[in-house]
């Protein structure tokens, strides 16, 4: 399979800045939502599990065709809770109808990223909505419940290395686990809608215990009431991976540059784009004084 970026010549720089500051001042005013965290880390979610299906064996899934907007998708128990994020895309796409769900979803969690004082990531337009007959089959996203063998394979197929399977776990700084949707229960940290590496600090700082919660899954939980998935504590058993989690916990800087360059690849898998094809660097709210 091939996905040839599809670059609109009637759309600039400006109309998807436009688009970028419509979802960033929503973010802004919406901000009770899921107990004042805000819609920032499920829109990031909502970017990553729409690329989070690629298969780099095939090329299937990914971003490009939008295929989040079927009901097949959207039924994968992984996508569980992401009925928020898209209700707060609907009015969005209303206003911006030339937008495809594939450019919205994953320009919005780059706006999420950036507006929670997270690092710049590069956005190119061009995916294009396919047919529903083109959604992947559930299963691709990833299951919590395994260590770091389970997770060096699940990275593989997205293409990405130990480094950038380390890096974009730290989006867990973000939001929290909710046990209507997953089964589990608690946030990695205190800052939940701030871009940090605190994700890492806490992993390595914390005293960790791994036990069964409410819903009957294991999960590890802190005295400070922070929790690890068994995929997030994989991070310090595999001594490969620890070693970089130490680097990100101790260097916030590296962290956020390997996350902007990873996190732009994970959003664009899967996709060919033409030379002449722009890379936008969004502005935020902040630097342009709104
Ligand atoms: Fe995650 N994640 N994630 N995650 N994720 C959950 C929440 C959030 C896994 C499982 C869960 C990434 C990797 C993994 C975010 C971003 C990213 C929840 C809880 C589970 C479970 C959902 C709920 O109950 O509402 C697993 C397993 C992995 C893995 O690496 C193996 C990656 C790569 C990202 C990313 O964005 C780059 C964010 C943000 C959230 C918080 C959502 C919220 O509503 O808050």
């Amino acid at each position: 399979v091939v996905h040839i970026a599809a670059v609109n010549k009637d759309r600039s720089f400006d109309d998807y800045q436009r688009i970028y500051n419509t979802i960033a001042e929503k973010i802004r005013e919406e901000d009770e939502y899921d107990g004042y965290i805000g819609y920032g880390p499920i829109l990031v979610r909502l970017g990553w599990h729409s690329s989070g299906t690629y298969d780099k064996n095939d090329n299937t899934g990914g971003s490009y065709g939008g295929t989040m907007r079927f009901k097949l998708e959207q039924s994968d128990g992984a996508n569980n809770g992401l009925g928020n994020a898209r209700a707060f895309m609907e009015p969005i796409l209303k206003e911006f109808p030339w937008i495809s769900h594939g450019d919205l979803y994953t320009l919005g969690a780059v706006c999420a990223v950036q507006e929670l004082q997270g690092p710049k990531v590069k956005w190119r337009p061009g995916r294009v909505d396919m047919p529903e007959d083109t959604t992947p089959k559930n299963g691709r996203l990833p299951d919590a419940a395994n260590g770091a063998d389970y997770v060096r394979n699940f990275y593989a197929r997205l293409n990405m290395n130990d480094r950038e399977a380390v890096a974009l776990t730290g989006a867990h700084c973000l939001g929290r686990t909710h046990l209507k949707n997953s089964g589990f229960d608690g946030p990695w940290g205190a800052a939940s809608n701030s871009f940090t590496n605190e994700f890492f600090v806490n992993l390595l700082n914390e005293q960790w215990k791994l036990q069964k919660n409410k819903a009957g899954n294991m999960q590890y939980d802190s005295p400070k009431g922070y929790m690890m998935l068994e995929t997030d504590y994989a991070l310090v058993q595999d001594p490969a991976y620890l070693k970089i989690v130490k680097e990100f916990a101790n260097n916030e800087g590296a962290f956020f540059k390997e996350f902007a360059s990873c996190f732009q690849k994970l959003l664009e898998n899967g996709i060919d784009y033409p030379k002449d094809a722009p890379t936008y660097v969004f502005k935020t709210l902040d630097e342009q004084d709104l």
